[in-house]
């Protein structure tokens, strides 16, 4: 985070993650976020792709979002672990007409809660998207299954997608960046409480000295 004190402008700089399995979308929906741009053929992602988002979040803070755009492919998804470290957030992107990519999404978010966790110990905020909504919406009895999948999991929300007809992408990297921007101020308050009680034990422990 850097501050102009005189403006009282805040930026903020946060690595989230965009991970799922094999073609569910991820490319597209950083693609349509950034650019708003879609494609029916893409090729598959080698790696990662990086793409940066900055969003005026309020008339004083302005946040850039350095998205990872991780490969899918089962074959490299052991080596895609070291992308994980130093992320604030992510999203778990599934395909709705696709079942098997949703226990696919259990897995990527079990992975990173191995890897990766706030200072205080809990996890890092993850939406869930169920993408390719415009192919099939989400029926309401899977609405209830995949809210109680997001309490079991831990997923602080899920938002059904489509990066095609371009539904619901800012409202979930929003409600992401939320989190991400209350967990940031939360670890800014806890280190400044812990830098006056190392002042305060300082100045004990001169006063006290000879
Ligand atoms: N109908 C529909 N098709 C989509 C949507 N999002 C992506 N697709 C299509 O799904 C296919 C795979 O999309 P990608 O974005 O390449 O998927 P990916 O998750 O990045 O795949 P990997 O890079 O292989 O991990 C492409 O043909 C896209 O055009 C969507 O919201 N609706
Ligand atoms: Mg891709």
């Amino acid at each position: 985070m850097s501050e102009d004190a005189e403006l009282g402008f805040t930026e903020h700089l946060f690595k989230v993650l965009v991970i799922g399995d094999h073609k569910v979308g991820k490319t597209s929906f950083v693609k349509r976020y950034v650019k708003n741009k879609f494609y029916e053929e893409l090729k598959t992602t080698i790696g990662v792709d990086f793409s940066m988002k900055v969003i005026d979040w309020d008339g004083h803070t302005q946040v850039r979002l350095q998205l990872w755009d991780i490969a899918g492919q089962e074959r490299v998804r052991g080596l895609n672990r070291v992308y994980f470290k130093g992320s604030s957030g992510a999203l778990v992107v599934y395909d709705v007409t696709n079942g098997s990519t949703l226990d696919g999404a259990l897995n990527w978010k079990h992975e990173l809660d191995g890897q990766v966790m706030l200072r205080n110990g809990l996890p890092v905020p993850v939406v869930l998207l169920a993408n390719k909504c415009d192919e099939t919406k989400v029926c309401r009895r899977n609405a209830s299954l995949l809210e109680n999948l997001c309490q079991g999991k831990g997923f602080i929300e899920w938002f059904q997608t489509s990066a095609k007809e371009n539904i619901n992408l800012d409202e979930a990297a929003k409600f992401l960046v939320k989190h991400i921007l209350q967990n940031n101020e939360e670890s800014v308050k806890e280190e400044e409480q812990n830098m006056q009680i190392n002042l305060k034990q300082q100045a004990k422990s001169k006063s006290t000295c000879c």
